[in-house]
Parts: structure tokens; C-alpha cells; sequence
């Protein structure tokens, strides 16, 4: 009755069930679907993810002269609106990561050095994935402080968009975020109320997830700034949503977890956390009232989830 769950963090090379819609060989309006050059390198790093067991070394990719210069566009164009959109967290890491962690736009930060950061700093650290994972699984990892990073990148002919995530996402909009002690944690929380819970309730937290770790807003010195991954990876969507344009909410869970959201233009709507701290209290309040025939209580000496 209880769906299965990951209980460690071995189990979580189990978890990596794709969503395909927007796969290359699938979409017939992927950037990247009649580009026979592109599906062969990405059958590649199809293959690195599944390979991929828990314990490994993250492999590391020498990306070519196109994909770096795709990198390239994307990281000069984001990183000249960070100082003014995006919030003081970010900000701090970004800056650690171009000290010690490879971020420059001449090449593409590898998987492993930005794991090996991230661990020191919060104990995150990444694992590849081929793709879009299904919710469950993605917010599964999250239980265990690991995210699930894509490591190829988009089409060179639309360097602003990508209908999937990629790796400029995953570096860009969210690593310098898990760097963040109280967004770590906010992270971890959903992941802990996904295990175990019905595919209404991983409904919610996934419409939960997405508007607060992919495009949700805070309140900072009395201006609102982006911490949203896909706000900071989308250079058109981070202007918009700062603008006067869309509407602001206050977070609040109940009424965020049921708001319908767009993944195929602009958010009309965006939810503002009062602090990260006031996020993660709000939610683990959320994440108490989903039922569940037992306790869970993560071990991090073990990295493992106790059943209680
Ligand atoms: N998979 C991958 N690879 N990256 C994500 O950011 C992601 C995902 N987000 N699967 C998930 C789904 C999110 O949209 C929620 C949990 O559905
Ligand atoms: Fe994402």
C-alpha cells in the first residue's frame, strides 16, 4: 500500500526513471531532434548516467569547442544580471564557486569538483542523471542531500532555452542555491516528505518544489530577489518575474501546493518567501500533516532513513 521508497543511499541507483517528453529523440520540437551529431553525443552521457552506481567517482566530461562556447553565451549573459536579480546566497556562492570550483565562462565546471564543494559545504553532492527524472525520484534523492544533475548541455542553436534541464541549469540556477545551509535543509525537507507518500501528495510536493527551488522568490532588505534555479538560468524569465509584470504571492504551502503551474511560457504568478528559515518552518508544518503509517527519521552517519 505504502509505494516504495529509497531507505539508503545505495537504493538511490534504483531512482532514475525518465521523463521523456522532452527528450531529443522524442520531441519532435527539441532544439536537437534533427541533429543527428547531438543525439549521438547525448546517447553518451545517456549512457554515463545509468552506469553510474552509487560510490563512484562523477565522471568527468571533456566538453568540445561547441559546447563550450554555448557555455560560454549563457554564463556572460546570466552572470551580468546576478548582482541586481539574484539574492545575497546566491550571490556568496557564486562567488566561492568562481574561486574554487572552475566557474568561468571558457569551460564547463565538472560534476565532480562541484560535488566535492558542495559536500564540504552542506553535504550535498551530485549524481548524474540522464534527464528529467520522474518526480518521485528526483525528490527521493533530495531526502538523502543528493541532487540528481544533468551533465549534458542544450542545443548550440538556442543557447537561451532548453525544454529540458541541462547543465547550465543545474550549475547555474542550482548548485550556488545548495550551497546555502537553510536552503539545504529546506531541500532535504521535501525530499523527506515525498518518501512514502501517495502520488497525490508527490503531486503536491512537486508543484511545491517548483515554485519555490526552480522559481521561487524572497524577501531581502526590502526588495525581492530570485533563488529560483529557473529563474536563475533563464535570462528572459529573471527579468519578468522581478518585473511588475507577474503577480507575487506570499509562500505559504497549503495554497502553493495546489497553485497550477506553467512549464511552457512565463510563470503568471510567483511566491515570495519571507526567509529561508520562515520556508523551511512553513514546510516541515506542510510536510506533518501528509499521512504516513510510520515515522521517518534520516541518519546522517549513515546516510539512511530510519522507519519508525
Ligand atoms: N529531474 C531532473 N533531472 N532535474 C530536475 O530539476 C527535476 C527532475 N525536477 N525531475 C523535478 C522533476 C521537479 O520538476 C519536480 C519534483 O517534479
Ligand atoms: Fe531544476
Amino acid at each position: 500500500r505504502v509505494p516504495w521508497f529509497p531507505k539508503k543511499i545505495r537504493d538511490l541507483d534504483k531512482c532514475h526513471h525518465l521523463i521523456s517528453k522532452y527528450e531529443p529523440d522524442l520531441d519532435h520540437d527539441h532544439p536537437g531532434y534533427t541533429d543527428p551529431e547531438y543525439r549521438k553525443r547525448r546517447a553518451f552521457f545517456t549512457d554515463l548516467a545509468f552506469s553510474y552506481r552509487e560510490g563512484d567517482p562523477l565522471p568527468r566530461v571533456e566538453y568540445t569547442v561547441q559546447e563550450t562556447s554555448t557555455w560560454r553565451e549563457v554564463y556572460r549573459k546570466l552572470s551580468s544580471l546576478y548582482p541586481t536579480h539574484a539574492c545575497k546566497q546566491y550571490l556568496d556562492a557564486f562567488q566561492q564557486l568562481e574561486k574554487c570550483c572552475g566557474y568561468q565562462e571558457d569551460s564547463i565546471p565538472q560534476l565532480q569538483d562541484v560535488s566535492r564543494f558542495l559536500k564540504e559545504r552542506t553535504g550535498f553532492q551530485l549524481r548524474p542523471a540522464a534527464g528529467l527524472l520522474s518526480p518521485r525520484d528526483f525528490l527521493a534523492s533530495l531526502a538523502f542531500r543528493v541532487f540528481q544533475s544533468t551533465q549534458y548541455i542544450r542545443h548550440s542553436s538556442s543557447p537561451m532555452h532548453s525544454p529540458e534541464p541541462d547543465c547550465c541549469h543545474e550549475l547555474l540556477g542550482h548548485v550556488p542555491m545548495l550551497a546555502d545551509k537553510e536552503f539545504a535543509q529546506f531541500s532535504q525537507a521535501i525530499g523527506l516528505a515525498s518518501l512514502g507518500s501517495s502520488d497525490a501528495e508527490i503531486e503536491k510536493l512537486a508543484t511545491l518544489y517548483w515554485f519555490t527551488i526552480e522559481f521561487g522568490l524572497c524577501k531581502q532588505n526590502g526588495s525581492i530577489k530570485a533563488y529560483g534555479a529557473g529563474l536563475l538560468s533563464s535570462y528572459g524569465e529573471l527579468v519578468y518575474a522581478l518585473s511588475n509584470k507577474p503577480e507575487h504571492k506570499p509562500f505559504d504551502p497549503e495554497l502553493t501546493a495546489v497553485h497550477p503551474y506553467q512549464d511552457q511560457t512565463f510563470q503568471p504568478v510567483y511566491f515570495v518567501a519571507e526567509n529561508f528559515e520562515d520556508a523551511k518552518a512553513k514546510l516541515q508544518k506542510y510536510a506533518l500533516k501528509i499521512k504516513k503509517p510510520f515515522y521517518l527519521h534520516y541518519d546522517p552517519f549513515t546516510c539512511s532513513i530510519e522507519v519508525l
